[in-house]
């Protein structure tokens, strides 16, 4: 008779699930067994939980499906609560499996107990324990239908010992489909029409699932119609991105720049987000981003049909079926002895390969990359939803594990690099076709940043000390060769732009330092 860790892997395979994201211990050693033992699920090993949650993250984006990650109780699964932070926030499926003691050996109090429940909750929309070996298949199938709610949903389910290897009589697998988005009501379409025609200065801001193709056509069909500015949430999940497509505004991060961009409108209409509100408290500044007293419309919700609603929308408002675009050329890659985050990012946006994927964590060295994308080859862009950094090289590795034929590009912010630097490793041994672009400003500049708008003018030694990378600087051509993955580092804009012609045209994944 096959082992509860055996059916639960048939029913996973059942469901749709093809990838595994794993950092096993000995509570998980039926499972690891178990995927030797019922083909389908592709296990990769990451050297650090955060890299297994962040990567489930990036595969579930590009997939639109989860994956599972498998980690080892309570601390190994604290471990990766950060990236489980962004995947809720970006509204990824993705299904966790925690290992953990033996029923009959919980009450022991062994050195690896601990309250996995209460480390789960909070960034899981469903978490459940398994009880017995007989209830893993459905359990699992339970997890796996949590996780696809739409628009995506993080689930947990804790898998003790015990179930995973005792014997567990067949039950065919329930297999889980994915439920369609729920259905926009008509009723919020002509209430969002009518509104948007009272209105004197509305406008719309789109998250989500309007951020495809689709939704940023019929967005494009709504401004024409209506002649006022329509907004992209900061930290988009994934936005499709390219000359070939409509751009628009993302609202900008700091929240005096924000109130500013929203002041005078008097209604905001949502699709897909809702209502943008200050990433951090700013003394004298209000939370929510749009002025006191103006109307808010959510037309659809996360996991509506929001594309559906956009259509609808620009259709009652009686716009045009098609906007035209303006044939714009190509950014042309830089060129000198100059480097900095702009020209990195000019040079990404001029050499980026059709349907490439761009992860997204360059945090101030973005700007370049952002600026431009809108004139880009088309692409993917992937943000980081949760402001938990540390997400972007793992999101790499997911992204490149569900999505082969795409070359993707990690911007990376080097402090935020390191905190889940161990993905070079796993990008290196998974043969991932990733380029990863390294701002390295050897500080936590941002935080320079923070403190100069927090009035702090002249930063005191400990605060210099806290915000400097140097001493010693950060190699991150041995860092990334020590992980088996070939680095460079470009000190000028012709050396970066040969470097990254040089990354792209080679498969496997490539590292660039760009020293700024
Ligand atoms: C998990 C987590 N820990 C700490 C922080 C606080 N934090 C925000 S930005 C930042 C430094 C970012 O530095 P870097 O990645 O080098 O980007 P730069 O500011 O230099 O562009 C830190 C420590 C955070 N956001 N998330
Ligand atoms: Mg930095």
């Amino acid at each position: 008779v096959a082992s509860g860790a055996e059916r639960l892997v048939e029913a996973a395979v059942a469901s749709g699930v093809e990838l595994c994201f794993s950092n096993p211990g000995t509570t998980e050693l039926p499972l690891v067994d178990a995927f030797d033992r019922v083909s389908g699920i592709r296990a990769v090993l990451g050297l650090f939980e955060g890299v297994c949650t962040g990567a489930a993250d990036g595969y579930g984006r590009v997939a639109g499906k989860p994956a599972l990650t498998l980690l080892h109780l309570g601390p190994g699964f604290a471990n990766g609560i950060a990236n489980l932070h962004n995947a809720r926030r970006a509204r990824t499926p993705v299904v966790n499996l925690i290992g953990d003691h033996a029923t009959w050996h919980l009450d022991s109090d062994a050195p690896l107990t601990s309250d996995i429940v209460s480390l789960a909750s909070p960034v899981s929309a469903w978490v459940h324990t398994c009880k017995t070996a007989g209830a893993m298949a459905g359990d699992l199938a339970a997890a796996v239908a949590a996780a696809v709610e739409p628009p995506g949903q993080v689930a947990t389910l804790i898998v003790p010992a015990d179930c995973q290897w005792d014997p567990a009589a067949s039950e065919p697998p329930e297999a889980v489909t994915r439920p369609s988005p729920r259905r926009v009501k008509t009723s919020a379409v002509d209430a969002a029409a009518r509104a948007i025609r009272s209105a004197r200065t509305p406008v719309l801001y789109l998250g989500g699932e309007a951020l495809g193709e689709r939704g940023l056509r019929a967005a494009a069909r709504i401004q024409a119609a209506t002649r006022r500015p329509v907004f992209v949430e900061t930290f988009p999940a994934r936005l499709e991105r390219g000359r070939h497509l409509p751009w628009f505004r993302s609202l900008p991060y700091f929240p005096e720049r924000a109130l500013e961009a929203l002041s005078g409108i008097d209604v905001l209409v949502t699709a897909g987000a809702r209502p943008p509100v200050s990433f951090f408290a700013v003394p004298g500044v209000p939370s929510a981003l749009a002025p006191q007293g103006s109307a808010h419309l959510s037309l659809a919700d996360p996991g509506a049909d929001v594309e559906t609603a956009l259509d609808l929308l620009a259709e009652s408002l009686g716009a045009v079926k098609e906007v035209e675009l303006d044939d714009v050329p190509g950014p042309e890659a830089p060129s000198g002895a100059h480097l900095n985050a702009d020209t990195v990012g000019l040079a990404v946006a001029a050499l980026l390969p059709e349907r490439s994927i761009v992860v997204d964590e360059g945090a101030t060295s973005s700007l370049g990359y952002g600026a431009r994308a809108c004139f880009a080859a088309p692409h993917t862009a992937l943000g980081l939803t949760g402001g938990a950094i540390g997400m972007g090289l793992p999101l790499a590795v997911g992204a490149a594990v569900a999505a082969p034929d795409r070359r993707v590009i990690a911007l990376q912010a080097d402090g935020s690099g390191m905190y889940t630097v161990q993905a070079l490793w796993t990008m290196a041994r998974e043969a991932l076709d990733v380029t990863v672009v390294v701002f390295s400003n050897r500080r936590y500049a941002i935080l320079g940043l923070e403190l100069m708008r927090a009035g702090v003018e002249e930063p005191g030694p400990t605060a210099i000390d806290l915000t400097d990378l140097s001493r010693p600087d950060l190699d991150w051509v041995s860092l990334a060769s020590g992980m088996g993955v070939p680095g460079t580092r470009a000190t000028s804009a012709d050396e970066f732009v040969d470097q990254m012609r040089r990354s792209l045209a080679n498969p496997g994944p490539s590292l660039i330092e760009a020293v700024i």
